[in-house]
């Protein structure tokens, strides 16, 4: 199936998986690579050797194009941004930030650059200083989450810039990848589905936690701090949803998330951690090889689309 993304990243299918931290190492990404995808490699909040390391392992792996996500929030971005360049990746992806300071020696390395937008006022921004294509991600996505929902996201910035978008947020099977066409996207990125394959190196508790998940079981923290967080509700974010319903300080709130998503990634605390997934959780019903997700996700897409 081509699109002007899979035309555009030299791949083979218009399915991205999402660079989410501590979760997209490097066995993820190239599994998602080798099965005809974009794998991404999560920089999250670590340094710049351990994503050198992680962009060096992937190429080991695979010959294919892969890409790393820049979170923009982490004080190392500057330093990670050099050693994408310096990799030449083929693609970076940016989230939590506007990648303007950076966009310049991507480019210059050959390096397509593909920012996470949650609004139109930026994906225009972005186009006009050079953005390869942008990813649309609606308020249904896991982790850090901006107010609109993909649904009307997407055909909006579809409208507004010229070149691709790729939409995020809520997409878990064939039929949200059909509607992602359907709203003018050339391809999506999902992150939820990709955390419960094999090939994902999360505690067993974390993927078990996402395929027993219902429709109702993602929980927002931080609205009232500026820094809404999409998890699947547990412990944590019971305490957290309380206090901060009753006022308690940015300090305090904080205290129940530090480290939370290590907590449920590496040790498998699913009642304490941050167990960062996105609405779509409650779509996900079984444990797939990424080669199993990604042919099954094309086969029902073009089912709908033919
Ligand atoms: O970045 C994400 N999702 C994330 S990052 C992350 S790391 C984290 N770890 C612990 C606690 C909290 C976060 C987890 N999930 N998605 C991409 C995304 N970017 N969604 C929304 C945005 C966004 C928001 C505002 C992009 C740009 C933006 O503009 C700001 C500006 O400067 O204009």
């Amino acid at each position: 199936m081509k699109s002007t993304i899979t035309e555009l990243f030299g791949i083979q299918y218009p399915i991205i998986q999402g660079g989410m931290a501590w979760v997209a190492q490097y066995p993820l990404a190239a599994a998602v690579s080798n099965a005809g995808g974009l794998g991404i490699i999560g920089a999250g909040g670590a340094d710049a050797d351990w994503v050198k390391n992680q962009i060096q392992e992937a190429k080991k792996l695979t010959d294919k194009p892969f890409g790393v996500n820049v979170m923009l929030m982490n004080p190392m971005a500057p330093e990670i941004a050099r050693v994408v360049a310096e990799e030449k990746v083929a693609v970076v992806t940016t989230g939590a930030g506007n990648p303007e300071p950076y966009m310049e020696m991507w480019k210059e390395a050959g390096v397509k650059v593909v920012p996470v937008v949650a609004s139109v006022a930026l994906a225009k921004r972005l186009e006009r200083v050079g953005a390869d294509a942008v990813i649309a991600e609606g308020t249904e996505s896991g982790g850090h989450i901006g107010e609109l929902t993909t649904m009307v996201l997407v055909p909006q910035v579809v409208d507004a810039v010229s070149i691709p978008v790729i939409a995020a947020g809520g997409i878990a099977d064939g039929r949200g990848v059909a509607a992602a066409f359907m709203l003018g996207a050339q391809a999506v990125q999902m992150g939820t589905h990709f955390v419960a394959t094999k090939e994902s190196i999360v505690h067993q508790n974390y993927k078990d936690k996402i395929i027993k998940a219902k429709d109702i079981d993602s929980r927002v923290t931080g609205r009232t701090t500026g820094h809404p967080v999409r998890t699947l509700r547990n412990k944590m974010t019971q305490e957290y949803l309380k206090k901060e319903a009753e006022g308690a300080t940015l300090e305090e709130l904080e205290q129940l998330t530090l480290g939370g998503l290590r907590k449920a990634v590496v040790e498998g605390d699913v009642l304490n951690g941050s167990v960062m997934a996105g609405q779509s959780a409650g779509l996900v019903k079984e444990e797939l090889s990424c080669e199993e997700l990604i042919q099954k996700l094309m086969r029902e897409a073009n089912a709908l689309l033919k």
